[in-house]
Order: C-alpha cells, then structure tokens, then sequence
C-alpha cells in the first residue's frame, strides 16, 4: 500500500528542504560529486515542471535506509531545481519507492522507469530491498545531474561485483600511511560517544557509487584495535553506516594472541591461538552483528604472520576464517616478498601463493595489488590472475597516490585499472571477469581536507573507483564525463574539455616517472620524486637501482628467459606478447627488457633519444593543459579554479624536476650527450641528489 503524506506534512517537508537545501558560500569541494548544482536552461525548466521540489512516496514500510533514500532525493531535486519555491500542481511527477524488504544489500540492484502511479505520472525507484532503493535514488539523482530529463530515464542496473570495498591506512593515532589529504577522518580518541557528522557524509558519498565495505584501519594494523574498547568504538561506526548499506571489517594483527591475549604463541595450529580468535570473533559479533571480517596483511614487510612458524598462508588465513565462520570473511593480502629471497620481487607472490590454490576456505579471498610490484604508475597486470582457479580473488587498487605524485598535479587513474581489469589473462578471461565474482578494494585517498582528498580531481579517482566496481565495462571516458558534470560543470564544451584533460593525465606521470616501462625510481621513503641513483639500501629490491638495472650498455630489468623469466607466470600467448623487444608494446619494454641505449625501437628513434622525447613530451603536454585550464577561467566557479591551477603549476615544476634528475643520471651512465635542441638541465646531478624532504606526507 502507498504511503503518502498529508497536505500539511508535505509543506512542511517542502520548507525544511528548502531551509536544508540553502545553496553552499563557497566551492570547496565538500559537496563532491553530490553538489546538485542547479540545471541550466531546458533541462531546468522540464524538470522545475515535472517533479516539484518534495513528492517522494513511499510504497512499503518505511527504514532507516528508506529515509536516507528519501532524503537525498529531496536534496538532490532541491539543488538541481536551484533551491526555487517548490510548487505542487496535479501533475506533478511523484518519484515512487517501491523497495521489497528492509533487509538485504543491494546486490539485486534496481530498476528505475517513469509509471503512472494511482492515476498520476510518477517515476518509480524499484528495487528487491531498501539498499537497492538507494542505490537507485543516487543513480537518478546522477541522470539528473547530468541533464537528462526526468520522464526519460530508464535504467536498470545490478552491482556487478558483491564486494566493493575501501581500505582505510589509517592509524589509531590519526595518521594516515600514504594518506596525502590530511589526518585520517576517523576520530578513535572521541569514539564511542561522538561521531563526527563527517562520517554521515561520508557513508553517503560512498552509498552513492555503490561502495559497501570498509576496512577501517591499516594493514599494518595495531593489536589493541582488537581490544574491547576499540570493538565499541567499530560498533558505533558499524551503526552508523549500516543504513547506508555498508559494512566494516578491521585489518587484524596476525600476532595478537601474543601482542594482547596473553598467549605464548600465535601459531594458527596452536590450538588455543583458534580459541582465542574464536573468541574474539564472538566477542566482535555480539557487538557488530554484520561485521564483515579481517582484512590481513601478513609476513609481508615485517608484518607477522603463519610462516613465522613454518606455516603456510593458507593455513594461517583458514584458521580466522573457521573463527568467524559463516558470519564473515577473511581478505588475506598477496603482497609479499622477502628479505632474504633473491628471485626478482616481481615473481615471490606467485611463488608463495599459486601453488596455495584450493587450499583456502570458502570464506577467504585472496587480495591481490593490480600489478606484481606495488602501485606503480604503471604494470603489467598480476600474473596471480587466471592462476588460482580454485580461490575467490580480488583486486586491489589503490586511490591514493603513493607513486603517482600524491596530492599534488592531476592523475585520473580509472584508465590505470581499465587497462589492468580489460587485460586477457589468457586463463579464463579478463581480470575484470576474474575478480567480478569477488570484489575490488582501493587503497582510500580520503583525509580530513576540506576537499576530502588533498587535490580536487583526486575526488575523481575515488568515485572512478566505486564506478568500476558497480560496473567494469563502464569506460573511463564515461566515468570522467559524469563525474565532471556532478562536479564541476554540465556545459558539453568545458565539460568535453574537462574529460580529455583527465584521461591522459596518467599518461603523462608515467612519461616523466616511469616512461617506457620503467618503475619504481621513487625517492626512497617518501615516494615523491626522482632517486633513480639510489643503489645502496639494504634490502635489493628496495633500490631504483635494482629496478632499471641501467648500464654503460643500456636499461632495463630482463625477465624473459635470459633473465629472471618472470614471463614464465604468465599463460603462454600473454608471455609471446611480451618476449621480444622488438614487438612488445613500449609501455612495458623496459619492464621485461634490457635494452641498448642505440637500439632502435618502434617509430625509429634509438631508445636513448626516445625516452628523452617522453620527458619532453610529458613537459609540452602540461603546459597545454595549463593553458587550457586558463580557457575555463569564468567556466568554473573561481577558488576551485584557482586552487587547481595551482596544482597544476606545482606539477609542470615536478615534471621538469623528474625529467632534469633523471637525465642528469641517464647521462652519468650512459655518457650520451642529449638530443640536438633539448633543453639543457639546469642543475648539476649532485645537485639532484642532494635534495631532502623531511616533510613529505604520508611516509
Ligand atoms: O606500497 C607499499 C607502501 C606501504 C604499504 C604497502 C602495503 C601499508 O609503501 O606503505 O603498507 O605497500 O601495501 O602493504
């Protein structure tokens, strides 16, 4: 039965959200993509005629979900409708929520399509359950946003992958590792009693791109998070977010029996190690009755874990696994490697874990980083992908940008994770196809910034991220256009504008970072800049040094058979593609090859004077976008205008610091002089080297 609201209610309703709905002073980015800013011309006036600012009704009981599902559909039309004094004529379109049961998460999806409902026009939002309802009032909402008139749009849509999950690096502390936007947003010190209503607007910016699970702490997780106090303060962000449709999981200290629980051991076959975990799995139940697991890094970079009692990951995992039972799940990460391993780092989680495959239990998922290194600009996909087909995979990306330049410039990453979750494994499909049963989780890029993520267009990577969880084939030409729309500007000329300026973004950090399929030449620590000299820490693999492997000869890290063969991971057409240097697409020559400086390379140029074009082309390409950006000055409202020109400035200075430090390098090597015409490099290597950053974030 429908349930309506009487006349005087609905005015009242109408006023509130008219009060609610008063427009923001200044753009500061908080709003993100949820900003509703008022529609322009056509679009305005069909919808200002056909859904006046309140009718939403309820077909069914009500909920908490139900309301928050209401409530932004008020919002979001008191906004697009630009906050006009609503008006109720008899044929007004009711936007109708027909929403099955209050339980369930959504992964029914919804149904959206213009009705008549008792003899009115109505726009029903239909879905199995009250999440799903919501997923669909943001999805209007979204249509919307993008002028798209109210009677037309039809969509039927279903989450494509269960789990769609963020993982907070967050410490109890308030630090944030690789965090670039602030202090973490989650205030341990005042939880339980207060929750910052911060976190309402975050459940919200999440709930509408369909994200549904958060691990809330790092993965280089402290054992008391695991202590009582700690599982109130959950508790308390667990009920807050339900509503929203999402669920928590906590990163778990492998060793906690010991760190904690007063045990000698935490040896996963000790059997008072199960009991305890057994026993704080109940504990945490008894407090969060949807909790949804542990997330576990484990004997990875110090982390303890099984092996430090000759166990294997498998057993380990098993052991939490059978703690929570079917209540939960255990994310078990792939990202290892060793100290005292000297096989190329690239290869030790396939070794460690492909041959685990069929080991895990029914509620483990096995985690595993885009590429087989670790979130650099760019990789070849993980070779883990299509080789274990006997366990539940994931994918993780990571939406802030350690290797990418933080949160400074602009680098839109949905064509990063395209190009990874597209890629054939050539064992049972795409990585998309291999992980849609499963889930994606992204390292989170949020902080207490007034913007939430440190940069505007960082914004960008987190929604691109919840997107191509929902939805993998969307493309990340499509993901820029709306969110631009939601964002900054409707207007298919800035908006166009916008969208390219974002897809090749990437592009150009990995030209003047990592071009040619070079990696990992970070500034040790901090991840910022250039240190391709750096060739003395302890740990091999820790070193630029070990990873370009540049020579008087030439660059690059062989791993075909002459070298660590790490092509042999690979299935067999995926590994041709990739074994001849004079056929492999340059974005991974050097990953897989070593190659003469005078080796000429597709297009004709020797590699040397190729990867001094990169530098430079990477240099022209962010003064354009500079100049482009000037051409939207008056299109965009003018602080974020602003402060994005500053980024951008910051960038172009960044990139020729990259392009200096790291020629100034190639050439100590190679001894090679630069290209005819290039620009001379201004300061001495020494220079270069000598540069610190004591205050560089995130470390
Ligand atoms: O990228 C590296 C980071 C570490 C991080 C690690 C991981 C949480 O530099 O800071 O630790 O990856 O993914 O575990």
């Amino acid at each position: 039965m429908m349930r309506g609201r009487g006349l005087v209610n609905r005015l009242a309703v109408i006023a509130a959200a008219f009060l609610a709905a008063a427009p923001a002073c200044a753009e500061e980015g908080y709003a993100l993509w949820l900003r509703h800013a008022p529609l322009e011309g056509e679009a305005l006036a069909v919808l200002r005629a056909a859904a006046p600012i309140v009718p939403v009704m309820i077909d069914g009981p009500d909920s908490p979900t139900l309301a928050i599902a209401e409530d932004e559909l008020r919002r979001g039309l008191a906004g697009l409708q630009g906050y006009e004094r609503p008006r109720l004529t008899r044929d007004s379109v009711e936007i109708v929520l027909s929403c099955g049961d209050e339980k369930g998460d959504g992964a029914a999806g919804f149904a959206i399509a213009p009705e008549r409902v008792d003899g009115r026009p109505a726009v029903v939002i239909a879905a199995e359950d009250h999440v799903g309802c919501l997923y669909g009032s943001f999805a209007l909402l979204r249509a919307l946003g993008q002028g798209q008139p109210l009677g037309e749009i039809r969509l039927t849509e279903a989450p494509a992958m269960p789990l769609r999950m963020l993982n907070h690096w967050d410490n109890p502390d308030g630090t944030v590792e690789r965090g670039y936007a602030g202090r973490s947003i989650i205030d341990w010190w005042h939880l339980p009693e207060k929750l910052d209503p911060r976190l309402i607007d975050y459940a919200r910016a999440n709930a509408s791109i369909g994200i549904n699970a958060i691990a809330v702490n790092n993965v280089n997780a402290r054992a008391f998070m695991l202590e009582p106090r700690y599982i109130a303060k959950l508790a308390r962000l667990a009920d807050a977010w339900r509503p929203y449709g999402i669920r928590v999981f906590l990163s778990a200290r492998f060793s906690a029996p010991k760190d904690i629980g007063g045990l000698a051991t935490a040896d996963p076959l000790a059997p008072e190690v199960a009991e305890w975990w057994k026993a704080k799995a109940d504990e945490i139940y008894a407090a969060i009755p949807d909790f949804g697991g542990f997330l576990v890094k484990a004997n990875s970079e110090g982390q303890p874990g099984p092996q430090d009692y000759g166990r294997s990951h498998a057993v380990g995992a098993n052991m939490l696994a059978a703690a929570l039972g079917d209540r939960g799940t255990v994310i078990w990460r792939a990202f290892v490697y060793k100290v005292d391993d000297s096989t190329d780092r690239t290869m030790q989680a396939y070794a460690e874990f492909q041959s685990l495959d069929g080991q895990f239990a029914e509620n483990v998922i096995v985690q595993i980083k885009n590429g087989p290194l670790d979130f650099q600009p760019r990789e070849p996909f993980h070779p883990l992908f299509g080789a274990m087909p006997e366990t539940r995979l994931m994918l993780e990306a990571q939406i802030t940008r350690e290797y990418l330049g933080q949160a400074s410039g602009i680098a839109y990453l949905a064509p990063l994770w395209k190009e990874v979750l597209d890629a054939d494994t050539g064992r049972g499909g795409t990585v998309a196809q291999i992980v849609s049963p499963v889930g994606m989780a992204g390292v989170a890029n949020v902080g207490s910034d007034r913007n939430w993520t440190g940069t505007h267009f960082d914004a960008a990577n987190w929604y691109a991220f919840g997107r191509l969880a929902w939805d993998p084939s969307l493309t990340a030409e499509q993901i820029a256009r709306e969110w631009t729309a939601q964002t900054f500007v409707r207007a298919e000329t800035p908006r166009e504008h916008i969208a390219r300026m974002m897809l090749v973004s990437r592009e150009t950090v990995v030209r003047y970072t990592s071009p040619l399929g070079l990696t990992h030449l970070m500034g040790t620590g901090h991840h910022y800049g250039p240190a391709p000299w750096v060739c003395d820490l302890e740990r091999p693999d820790w070193n630029p040094c070990y990873y370009h492997r540049a020579d008087r000869k030439g660059i690059g890290f062989d791993r075909t058979a002459a070298g660590s063969n790490a092509l042999v991971q690979y299935a067999p057409e995926v590994a041709a593609g990739w074994a001849d240097p004079a056929t492999i697409d340059d974005k991974y020559l050097l990953w897989f090859h070593h190659v003469p400086w005078d080796r000429r390379i597709k297009g004709g140029d020797t590699l040397w004077e190729r990867l001094t074009a990169e530098y430079a082309w990477a240099e022209i390409g962010l003064q354009a976008r500079m100049r482009g950006w000037e051409d939207l000055r008056g299109q965009i409202d003018a602080e974020r205008h602003a402060a994005v020109a500053a980024d951008m400035a910051r960038e172009l200075k960044d990139a020729r610091w990259w392009r200096d430090a790291s020629l100034a390098y190639w050439q100590s090597v190679n001894g090679l002089p630069l290209p005819a015409g290039a620009r001379p490099i201004p300061e001495s290597l020494e220079a270069y080297k000598a540069r610190t950053f004591p205050e560089a974030p995130g470390q």
